[in-house]
């Protein structure tokens, strides 16, 4: 558990939770050999260098998603596990793109995750949202197909897309090119977010602000860059979504220490606390927790901030953010 309090998990790319173990059981049922013999053996190579280098491996895994039941397993065991860790809300990340290049249609991965969302309020008492994320390092027409066709699925399924988001490759590919895309999905009704400042520099955050009109900053950790736009994030009450363990496994910092966090905090920033990629990173919503606190010397009542900090940034209905706090 993390402290008892609820927390809502903001930052999580629903395939970054996909488990070795997973992997290689969707494979045997699908009759597929793998390149390495066992899930040890894969988890080995989990010693990324970078973004780029960690993504090759995570597109590569998931091409054994393939059926709606796929997605559902994946997300059931998800939620299963943020529920041991105290997550009460979750806003989970997908890639379409990543999947419909593979043939898998976006009314499969919704079907799917809309299956186990359901499920996850049944069961565990979790509430739960789909953001659909363009793949930044992607043709911008390819973004535009994958709106219309997330929205056109979510009407179809009744899953419950939230908003859009924007993954991916962060370096030499700025936020501003997909400006349209952003825009319908506003028109469209959805939230917006956006990866920024992970890899990139603050100017990215910038863009996703102004150019995207992102209501939310994913990582982010790279604001202290910028003293003006802090004071904006501040003033606007925008959130960073911060994912500690996954900085230390992409070598965006060499040890946890070093991140900025106690400097967010202090600077009066909207800080939450996230997993990104899970099973890649090496720990759930509460592995996250335990980091930064050993880290940082939190205590109660900074977990209690964190805790609060990410029901306010949550696009949860008003009712629900109450029965949270
Ligand atoms: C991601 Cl850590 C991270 N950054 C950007 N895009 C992603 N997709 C999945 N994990
Ligand atoms: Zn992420």
């Amino acid at each position: 558990m993390t402290s008892g309090l609820p927390f809502c998990e903001l930052h999580l790319h629903i395939e970054g939770t996909l488990e070795p173990e997973t992997i290689f059981a969707l494979a045997a049922e699908q009759g597929r050999t793998l390149r390495d013999a066992g899930p040890e053996e894969l988890a080995a190579r989990y010693d990324f260098a970078d973004l780029p280098d960690f993504l090759e491996l995570y597109y590569e895994n998931m091409g054994v998603l393939r059926s709606e039941r796929d997605f559902e397993v994946l997300a059931e065991a998800y939620f299963a596990r943020a529920h041991r860790a105290g997550v009460a809300h979750v806003e989970l990340f997908v890639d379409p793109q990543a999947h419909t290049e593979r043939g898998v249609a976006e009314r499969t991965v919704l079907a799917g995750l809309q299956r186990a969302i359901e499920a996850a309020g049944d069961r565990h008492g979790i509430s739960a949202g789909i953001i659909a994320c363009v793949l930044r390092d992607r043709p911008v027409d390819d973004a535009e197909r994958m709106l219309d066709a997330v929205l056109d699925a979510a009407a179809e399924t009744g899953a419950p897309l939230l908003g859009i988001g924007l993954d991916s490759a962060e370096l030499g590919f700025p936020p501003h090119r997909f400006a349209g895309v952003f825009d319908r999905a506003a028109e469209a009704g959805l939230h917006r977010v956006a990866h920024a400042g992970e890899e990139g520099p603050a100017d990215y955050v910038r863009q996703a602000l102004d150019v995207l009109g992102a209501e939310r900053i994913d990582h982010g950790i790279r604001v202290l860059d910028d003293a003006e736009l802090v004071a904006r994030l501040v003033r606007e009450r925008i959130s960073l979504t911060v994912c500690p363990l996954s900085n230390v496994r992409l070598r965006v910092v060499d040890r946890i220490e070093e991140l900025p966090f106690r400097a967010l905090l202090d600077a009066g920033l909207l800080v939450t606390v996230n997993s990104d990629d899970p099973a890649y990173f090496g720990g759930y919503l509460d592995d996250n927790v335990a980091a930064v606190r050993g880290a940082f010397g939190l205590g109660e009542d900074d977990l209690a901030r964190l805790a609060r900090n990410s029901v306010e940034a949550s696009f949860a209905p008003e009712a629900r953010k109450r029965e949270l706090l």
